[in-house]
């Protein structure tokens, strides 16, 4: 069976894109996979600045969420990025094989340093090389898939060309991946904004439903979803990004499809309200096990100390062979 590693980043509250395109799939067919890994990558969080404090706590509720979701450590590895050396000291190495034009041509890159700039904040190297540390994430542990939503999709292709590079170069050393996309919801989009990504570092408010939000802000937060002026419930989205986002996410809570689901809708009203209630009932067993698992911190703390050790014991042969293979000598 292929191993499958795939990871979340604390950046922010994780939202129902998080949910939809990835954690949902990792719960109920990846983590069944052999030996599949799955990771709060604290570090590219680091990209752009965070507060210390809200970091830590981000980390946590992140992990604490991914549980919540369904992950169950005892078929699956969860633990924290920054647990594991293995994924800087592998990170390196692949830095000496990657270009420096290669990574400036990646989008989210692009978006990020636009998005900074906005700010008037400064862009941080990291996040120009943060695509090669995910490349390591990923190769460490020679993961063959990787689940991932639209927007990261770029960043499992660099990781497969670094493979390819090295291996060609150095000999056979790793694993090379493929990005796997969930069918519905690969991008779930911002509710105020539907032409842009649900993203969890937003802070548009309204466009953005959060896993933990109570029943009641998710509802305000549908039933005020930006679609168009025209009147008709269809799939497209070109012509009515909004719509299409609605009818996704209906379909992707309920196990529709978004085109058969649009002859059903007369009106836009209608929609808003079966998706706001679909939306409702997808969180509510996510957030009743968040409710338990914060009472029982030790658990978590747990499960994710556990998980570093299995990780570390995982990723430390490939990454020792990918030295050797370099030309680096062992340590004496
Ligand atoms: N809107 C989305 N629709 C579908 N899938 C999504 N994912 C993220 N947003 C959506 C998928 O969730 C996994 C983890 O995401 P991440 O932590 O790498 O990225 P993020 O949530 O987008 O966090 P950022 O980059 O901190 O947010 P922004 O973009 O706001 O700056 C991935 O599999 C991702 O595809």
């Amino acid at each position: 069976m292929t191993r499958v590693f795939s990871g979340i980043q604390p950046t922010g509250h994780l939202t129902l894109g998080n949910y939809l395109g990835a954690l949902r799939r990792w719960v109920e067919t990846d983590q069944h996979q052999a030996d599949a890994l799955f990771c709060v990558v604290d570090l590219h969080a680091l990209t752009v600045d965070q507060d210390p404090a809200r970091l830590r706590r981000l980390s946590r509720q992140t992990a604490t969420l991914m549980l919540a979701a369904g992950l169950d450590p005892a078929v699956c590895t969860v633990f924290l990025q920054s647990h594991v050396d293995e994924h800087t000291r592998l990170s390196y190495l692949l830095e000496c094989v990657a270009s420096d034009g290669e990574m400036r041509r990646m989008i989210q890159y692009k978006e990020k340093v636009a998005r900074q700039q906005e700010r008037g904040a400064g862009v941080r190297l990291s996040l120009l090389t943060y695509p090669v540390l995910m490349a390591a994430d990923i190769l460490a542990y020679g993961a063959g898939e990787v689940p991932v939503g639209d927007d990261q999709v770029q960043h499992v292709e660099l990781a497969r060309d670094l493979a390819v590079r090295f291996n060609q170069r150095y000999g056979h050393t790793f694993v090379v991946p493929k990005a796997t996309r969930p069918g519905v919801a690969a991008r779930v989009m911002n509710l105020q904004n539907p032409t842009a990504k649900m993203g969890k570092s937003d802070d548009s408010g309204l466009g953005v439903v959060y896993l933990l939000d109570e029943p009641d802000d998710v509802r305000k937060k549908v039933m005020r979803a930006v679609t168009d002026s025209g009147r008709d419930v269809e799939y497209d989205r070109e012509g009515r990004p909004g719509v299409a986002n609605l009818l996704e996410i209906l379909a992707a809570c309920t196990g529709g499809n978004p085109e058969s689901l649009a002859g059903v809708y007369d009106s836009y009203g209608a929609l808003k309200k079966d998706t706001a209630d679909a939306v409702v009932e997808v969180l509510r067993p996510v957030q009743a096990r968040h409710r338990e698992l914060c009472a029982d911190p030790a658990f978590v703390e747990g499960v994710l100390r556990d998980g570093a050790e299995k990780a570390r014991a995982m990723a430390r042969p490939t990454v020792d062979a990918a030295y050797r293979a370099i030309g680096l000598l062992p340590p004496v």
